[in-house]
């Protein structure tokens, strides 16, 4: 912090004295080491070769063998909450972040706005005299923060980094990413022709971040904050890496269970003795329908490939990003700093389930609740993790990659909680390779940054009060193995699933997310001696019921403690929907239904766009044409799913991508050669179907002249993009919604595009049910 300012000032500089103290930022104290998190998504403990899993990480083994491996470490079992406990250090519910952004309520512990209150880590090392940056992925911007034209206070900017470069939400293609940097939306720099990955750029970006400060600031130490697009789907690598793992999980998903349990005890990260739980553990009625895992035995030989061939693409995806954080660890080893850089290499869930029980080759069919077959899925096969696929692997993979544990991401139980995690630091780590075995979870990395850089949790931030850490550090056991946990007790909450860890014991309530069971006071809740049961396969209730009712009263402590109440396990469809909606941030329509768009503007968000999926609309276009005149009009989406207006070869043309399931559909006609034109489309909605796809007629118009008309013509119900790929105008970003011009922006060139206009007034209908299943397929 800067004093006071002690100089003095008198009329005339020459007799006064100057103080630079006053005004210069603190510098780190002497030695303080620099913080490199790398925060992978959606990976279970049992998938990484550190914890003898089958997917090689080359430099997370290194930086294992160089360090420490962490056995019994915690997260939230899901995204934006654990990203929300490395960004303060408190419980995720005391950020406002009991779920994801998109599904934010107005309670405290639900509206995924940190308070101020909860000052970032970054904002304090900052100040204490660290550079900062973020890299990746940030699904901790509210949702109402998302547009252009929004505050940029919840951005990483206005969190205390000095730099941010990714994207904003649950996920990205990692081809064709929707890219932020600083405070705007931004192109990807090259294209996947010219060797573009998303993972690539990443440790792009952070090289030259770090490098920026040293050159310039060679003392000062950096915190980099590092966060692939990797574990989470779309599952996309580069072929050669996929083609490594061929034929590797062909011995199917429980075979990899068996596996890989002796392995991991082999390595000390479970005890001997430690049982696999059941597949589908949980009881019928007490978990959502697609957390279900078909048994190998009863697949398809082609479902058996199909599946195996899913994984390898995840293996790739994760091995090809790990050769990427590889290229940054060189560096720091190149340039001296890898000793005094302390390296947290990690996972923020569970292996995810949100595949389904049969994967997906297109997870945009799932949120617009239109049928995945096995078949579409065979024919994709070959593509699976090119920019031709959003694909995801099936549950039992999530259950694998979460081997011994019940149940994988958004469960409290071990599967969705349990997670990988190596430290590396030479410089403050004497053992080389061992395993830690103390309780520890994700509120606890912030408080051990801390004390390893000798700065302290400041009492007051900018003004404001500040809530004291949640978690409590682990530097002690780096040089201590043999060291009892200094954690005492963590609750746990998800989707309206409780449990309680407290002295090697765990209570969980028998009760899945997203379940809309309801009716909390009849839960079940299960009890597990986890000091001697690791796995949670025994459920010792019965023979424990003071211990069970100990940890039940403690579990509501936590609670009102940390916002947690009211628990919410609606589900996304179905008869929770009006009350879930009604709770939800709605981001409001113009009285007029009309939406004025611009060219030289960034891409809208979807959330914030003129919405047209399930209604009638139109979309006009105020152009001044030539014979030259070439390039998107305007452009949503990309080609698995999304519409463009662009002219071609002086055709006037309106292409839909309906879900990327081909051909594409495009409506023509020929394309003003001069003069200012009104031109643009008008689909009216004549029904839906029984996957509540709307039909209706499609009417392309220049001025009042209808040049084009399909007559048959279908629409999306739910969303072009679970986030990303915004409504732009004059250009198309990310992904290109139509072929025509695959590969490109297509930029309005050859005369003057005014604005375009969207009009959704005469149809207010809204399918609100694959509006809200779209937002909880982000976390
Ligand atoms: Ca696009």
């Amino acid at each position: 912090m800067t004093r006071q300012f002690q100089g003095k000032i008198e009329v005339n500089v020459r007799d006064s004295v100057a103080d630079w103290d006053a005004f210069i930022p603190d510098k780190a104290p002497e030695g303080a080491p620099n913080v490199l998190v790398v925060l992978y998504d959606d990976t279970g403990q049992a998938a990484w070769s550190p914890y003898g899993g089958r997917i090689r990480m080359p430099t997370m083994d290194r930086l294992a063998a160089g360090g420490l491996t962490y056995s019994q470490w915690h997260t939230t079992a899901l995204c934006s909450p654990t990203r929300s406990t490395f960004l303060t250090g408190r419980n995720h519910h005391l950020n406002g972040f009991a779920s994801i952004s998109e599904s934010s309520t107005g309670f405290p512990g639900y509206s995924s706005h940190i308070p101020t209150s909860n000052a970032t880590m970054a904002t304090v090392l900052r100040e204490a005299g660290w550079s900062t940056f973020w890299v990746g992925k940030n699904h901790n911007i509210p949702i109402d923060e998302w547009t252009a034209g929004a505050s940029k206070k919840r951005w990483p900017l206005g969190q205390g980094y000095d730099r941010f470069y990714g994207f904003i939400g649950g996920e990205t293609n990692n081809w064709y990413p929707s890219l932020a940097e600083d405070n705007k939306y931004i192109s990807q720099p090259y294209l996947p022709e010219e060797g573009y990955h998303l993972s690539k750029d990443l440790a792009d970006q952070a090289l030259r971040m770090i490098r920026d400060s040293k050159q310039t600031e060679p003392e000062k130490p950096w915190y980099l904050w590092f966060c692939p697009g990797a574990n989470h789907a779309p599952h996309h690598a580069p072929e050669e890496y996929i083609a490594k793992y061929e034929g590797m999980f062909d011995d199917g998903y429980e075979a990899y269970r068996e596996w890989v349990l002796p392995r991991m005890i082999e390595r000390g990260i479970l005890p001997e003795g430690t049982e696999l739980t059941p597949l589908n553990p949980m009881a019928d009625g007490t978990f959502a329908d697609g957390d279900y895992v078909r048994p190998w035995a009863e697949l398809t030989a082609e479902e058996r490939r199909l599946f195996s061939r899913m994984a390898e693409v995840y293996a790739g995806f994760s091995e090809y990003t790990d050769a990427q954080v590889g290229r940054i660890v060189d560096y720091l080893e190149e340039s001296g700093q890898l000793d005094n850089t302390i390296i947290f290499y990690c996972a923020d869930n569970g292996a995810s389930g949100e595949g389904s029980p049969n994967g997906s080759t297109n997870e945009g069919k799932f949120i617009n609740g239109y049928p995945d077959t096995i078949e579409d899925n065979l024919a994709a096969m070959d593509a699976l993790g090119s920019p031709d696929t959003y694909n995801h692997y099936p549950t039992g993979w999530a259950a694998a990659f979460s081997t011994p544990y019940r149940m994988f991401k958004r469960y409290t139980y071990q599967g969705g909680v349990c997670d990988p995690l190596v430290v590396h630091w030479p410089k403050g780590i004497q053992a080389r390779g061992e395993v830690r075995g103390q309780y520890h979870h994700c509120t606890d990395i912030v408080p051990t940054i801390y004390e390893a850089c000798g700065v302290t949790m400041p009492d007051v931030v900018d003004g404001v009060e500040q809530t004291p850490l949640s978690g409590v550090s682990m530097l002690y056991s780096f040089n201590e193995p043999d060291e009892p946990t200094t954690k005492k007790t963590q609750y746990y909450e998800m989707f309206g699933q409780r449990g309680i860890w407290h002295d090697g014991w765990k209570a969980v309530t028998e009760h899945g997310p997203i379940s809309g069971i309801s009716n909390f006071d009849e839960d079940r809740w299960q009890l597990f001696h986890t000091d001697v049961d690791r796995a949670e396969e025994h459920d010792v209730a019965a023979e424990h019921p003071e211990k069970l009712d100990e940890l039940v009263a403690l579990w509501f402590e936590e609670a009102r403690a940390n916002n947690v109440l009211p628990l919410n396990d609606m589900q996304v469809a179905g008869k929770d929907l009006q009350a879930f909606l009604a709770m939800e941030f709605n981001i409001p329509v113009p009285p007029s239904g009309q939406y004025t768009y611009y060219p030289g503007t960034s891409e809208v968000p979807e959330r914030s766009a003129a919405n047209v999926h399930a209604v009638s609309y139109k979309a006009f276009a105020q152009v001044e044409f030539t014979p030259e005149t070439s390039g998107v009009i305007f452009a949503h989406g990309s080609r698995f799913g999304g519409h463009s207006l662009f002219v071609k070869d002086g055709q006037l043309v309106y292409a839909y991508n309906f879900l990327g399931i081909p051909p594409e559909v495009q409506v023509v006609g020929p394309a003003p050669r001069s003069g200012h034109h009104i031109v643009g489309v008008d689909f009216s909605k004549q029904s839906m179907d029984e996957h509540r796809v709307s039909h209706g007629t499609l009417k392309l118009y220049v001025d009042d002249e209808v040049i084009g008309q399909d007559d048959d013509f279908r629409t999306m119900t739910g969303h072009f993009s679970l986030c990303g790929e915004g409504l732009c105008i004059g250009y198309d970003s990310g992904d290109a919604a139509s072929k025509e011009y695959a590969g490109s922006r297509f930029e309005f060139t050859g005369g003057v595009l005014t604005k375009v206009v969207f009009d959704v007034a005469d149809d207010a209908y809204v399918d609100v049910e694959r509006h809200l299943a779209a937002a909880m397929a982000r976390d």
